[in-house]
């Protein structure tokens, strides 16, 4: 499947590293709204999910963690251990993050406000909407 990461440009000087994020810059959408997930304990999963509309950008911008992406038809492993790299995400691709460092920072970056009734959590379901997209049966 179609991995897609973002190189961003950072404002290096002597005193260090700046990264700007703008959107529809460097972030191919508005950005509603913005969250990060810290403190993850040992050999925690999370996500198991896809979204109807929601599209992001996610950014580990301190240690390391993975991200398993699912379109329905293949899957990809994307290992985030860079400030200045972001993956991009679809609304209709499954997730999972896992193999936190335990300083790991993951931010991310919406197109959306936070809402539950966007989420599809279960996996048969998500396969019925991706097909159903595709006009596949
Ligand atoms: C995603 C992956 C990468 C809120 O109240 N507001 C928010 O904006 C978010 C994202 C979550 N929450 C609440 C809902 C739950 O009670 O925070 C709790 C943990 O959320 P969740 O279990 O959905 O977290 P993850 O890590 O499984 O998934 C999150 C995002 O929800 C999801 O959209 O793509 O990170």
């Amino acid at each position: 499947m179609q991995v897609v990461t973002v190189r961003f440009q950072p404002h290096g000087d002597d005193r260090g590293q700046l990264i700007a994020l703008e959107e529809s810059k460097e972030i191919p959408f508005h950005v509603k709204r913005v969250y990060y997930i810290y403190d993850t304990k040992s050999g925690v999963r999370r996500g198991f999910h896809a979204h109807k509309k929601l599209e992001q950008i996610l950014v580990c911008v301190h240690g390391s963690c993975k991200i398993m992406l699912d379109d329905g038809e293949e899957r990809a492993d994307v290992l985030l251990d860079k400030p200045y790299e972001g993956l991009y995400i679809s609304n209709d691709t499954w997730r999972e993050m896992y193999d936190f460092s335990s300083d790991a920072v993951l931010l991310v970056l919406a197109s959306e406000l936070y809402d539950e009734s966007d989420y599809i959590r279960n996996y048969d379901e998500f396969l019925k909407f991706v097909r159903a997209k595709k006009g596949v049966q």
